[in-house]
């Protein structure tokens, strides 16, 4: 009817709609595009009916039937708090807005006490549902959460794997995630994951591209960053904390932990750390972060590293993250917190433990009475309602993970990894696959030399791992056989130098069989090789083939270009799918159900699924029959079963 009324106009029917015809009459061209882009979700929904979901990963449909609830917050006299018309209580925000980082940093240290980092919105999803939270779902809990964790040091909420499997795989949009959360929480600092000279990438970018991103990430909202380098290479770090100083962050740079530094023999101990953090330090950080990313950090480690840097550093910030994969990290954050960490990093309880973070109100209950951290018990286990809900409607993503992983001192697989490659396994049937794979594991990193493993260096000795499996090969015969052998691309890209340095130098002569003459041998940063981007030209060609772009589409397509151009082709088709509730993004709709998509402010369309169509065999189509907002739309989609 739009359409028609388009159509029937007397200006469009006169024919002289060309001069002022869109100018005078917007609110027909409005109408025009919300009913596109109502048509768009329709052709997603009736192909959802027909074919069932293909977003990658999923597993059966969302244990959760109805669409989660958001939960009430209380205030001290039991009365319920509007969240949506009450501004939310001032935070570190604030703080760092009106003072700058400099004296954020001093007043954080100043903090009488350990703050809090709540990495529900980045890390604890990546970790435990394959990073498949949607923007809907951040949307709908974020002013609840800006006012429940008002007291917070920072939310992780973008950065890691977040970016690319926005685009890849639930096909939104991570800059928009980013504009949206940050409009609901004005209050608390937003923190994002930075793997140095590779952006959010898996290997280095040229250093424009670099500096192009970080700006883009703190003009839309990244207040801190955690800058690391899987490596520890501090050349390659060096190139992220540049960048964010050069955009006016908060530089939060961090040496990777890894393994268990109180074994002795270890590669990794506290003079390396020591002596990692000391040339951080010089390079210049507000904050110094410590990534424990497998979660090998046990509390007497924790203890004597974070006392030692504690003593060493009186004024500057500790900010320490881990993983609960050994089932310890309640008690090695307590055990930072009494060393002397300014913060440390918790994930809201639903969301908690096995390979996420550890419980925020496990922590809190460990450190009552000793350590104030500024947070409202009570507000925490409210909002906790939701993400215990999030946990059944993401279940289609779960690895299964059923308790901690003894084995992980010895594998050192991080945790995001860790859930990843059971994943996998359970595919393939599990059991001895699994033991396996662990085994391998461990093989190749000491094939590799002993690395730090974490995103990228961790899909390094995950691909080899897999490799060796596969192809049933032992440590020697990849020693015996590498000059003959197909490695994975990635084991080619470590060997030349793509992903830094590794401390101690590269493994010899495997380096060299494995290279063969086909590859160089980098011996500095591979920035260095690589020309600046055009970014003039890469703006003027994306502008040319998607239209209307902004400077952060050309960042995406930087980091990633193929996914960003699915991305865009999806966007084509099937419009913004982010507006879709989680349910029924994943799941085809029960007959009858009604479906509420708020596509604009104001704009809300109710969907119905009617009927799905007998198959017509000459054209492999089906019809599929919907009530949207009262009115019949018939969608014709190719049936792929
Ligand atoms: C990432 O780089 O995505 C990580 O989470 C590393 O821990
Ligand atoms: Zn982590």
């Amino acid at each position: 009817p739009f359409l028609l009324t388009l159509l029937t106009h007397p200006v469009f029917i006169a024919g002289t709609y060309w001069t002022t015809f869109i100018d005078d009459t917007p609110q027909l061209f409005q109408m025009v595009s919300s009913q596109n882009r109502a048509q768009k979700l329709l052709h997603y929904l009736a192909d959802l009916a027909v074919n069932g979901s293909s977003i990658k990963g999923q597993i059966g449909l969302p244990k959760l039937k109805s669409n989660p609830s958001v939960p009430h917050l209380h205030d001290s006299q039991g009365n319920v708090i509007n969240v949506v018309q009450t501004a939310p209580p001032s935070g570190w925000r604030q703080v760092l807005l009106e003072k700058g980082p400099v004296e954020f940093a001093k007043q954080v240290r100043q903090f009488k006490g350990t703050l809090l980092m709540d990495t529900t919105w980045r890390d604890a999803h990546q970790s435990l549902l394959a990073t498949r939270v949607r923007t809907h779902d951040l949307t709908t809990i974020a002013p609840t959460t800006a006012h429940a964790l008002a007291g917070a040091f920072a939310l992780e909420c973008w950065g890691g794997a977040t970016f690319d499997v926005a685009m890849r795989f639930l096909h939104e949009d991570p800059w928009e995630r980013l504009r949206k959360l940050r409009a609901l929480v004005p209050n608390i600092p937003f923190q994002m994951l930075l793997r140095g000279a590779n952006g959010v990438a898996y290997s280095s970018l040229p250093d424009n591209a670099i500096d192009h991103f970080v700006k883009q990430a703190k003009e839309n909202g990244v207040d801190i960053f955690r800058v690391f380098d899987a490596l520890n290479d501090l050349e390659q770090l060096k190139v992220g904390v540049d960048a964010v100083k050069k955009a006016g962050g908060v530089v939060e740079a961090t040496v990777c932990f890894s393994g268990d530094m109180l074994l002795p023999g270890k590669k990794y101990n506290l003079d390396y750390y020591l002596e990692i953090a000391d040339k951080i330090v010089q390079m210049g950080t507000h904050i110094l972060g410590i990534k424990d990313m497998a979660g090998t950090m046990k509390p007497a480690a924790a203890k004597l590293l974070i006392g030692s840097l504690r003593a060493k550093y009186p004024n500057l910030p500790i900010h320490v993250h881990t993983h609960d994969s050994a089932g310890t990290a309640v008690a090695s954050m307590s055990a930072c917190a009494l060393a002397g960490a300014d913060i440390v990093d918790v994930a809201i309880n639903s969301m908690s433990g096995l390979t996420s973070q550890p419980s925020i109100n496990a922590l809190l209950a460990s450190v009552e009475g000793n350590i104030d951290t500024g947070i409202n018990v009570q507000h925490v286990r409210e909002l906790d309602a939701y993400w215990a809900e999030m946990r059944l409607l993401y279940s289609c993503f779960e690895a299964d993970l059923k308790g901690p992983d003894p084995e992980v001192y010895q594998h050192e697989i991080p945790g995001g990894q860790l859930t990843n490659l059971l994943f996998q396994a359970q595919q393939l049937g599990l059991g001895e696959q699994w033991a396996e794979t662990k085994r391998a594991y461990r093989e190749a990193n000491y094939l590799l030399g002993d690395i730090v493993k974490v995103t990228p260096t961790s899909k390094v000795v995950g691909d080899l791992a897999q490799f060796m499996v596969s192809n049933k090969l032992t440590s020697d015969d990849v020693k015996r056989l590498a000059n003959s052998l197909d490695f994975p691309d990635s084991v080619m890209d470590f060997f030349e130098g793509l992903i830094g340095q590794p401390y101690g130098g590269f493994p010899e002569p495997l380096r060299s069989d494995v290279l063969r003459n086909k590859r160089r041998k980098l011996t500095r940063r591979p920035g260095l090789e690589l020309e600046p981007f055009d970014l003039e030209k890469i703006r003027e060609d994306l502008q040319n083939r998607f239209g209307d772009i902004d400077e952060c589409d050309v960042a995406s397509y930087n980091m990633y270009p193929r996914v960003y151009e699915d991305f865009q082709k999806m966007r084509e088709t099937y419009g913004d799918l982010s507006v879709l509730p989680t349910k029924s993004f994943l799941a085809p709709a029960e007959p009858d159900e009604e479906i509420e998509v708020t596509i604009e402010q104001g704009k809300t369309l109710i969907i119905k699924l009617q009927a799905v169509g007998d198959l017509n065999k000459k054209t492999g189509e089906r019809e599929v029959y919907f009530d949207l907002n009262g009115e019949m739309r018939k969608i014709r989609v190719a049936d792929r079963s």
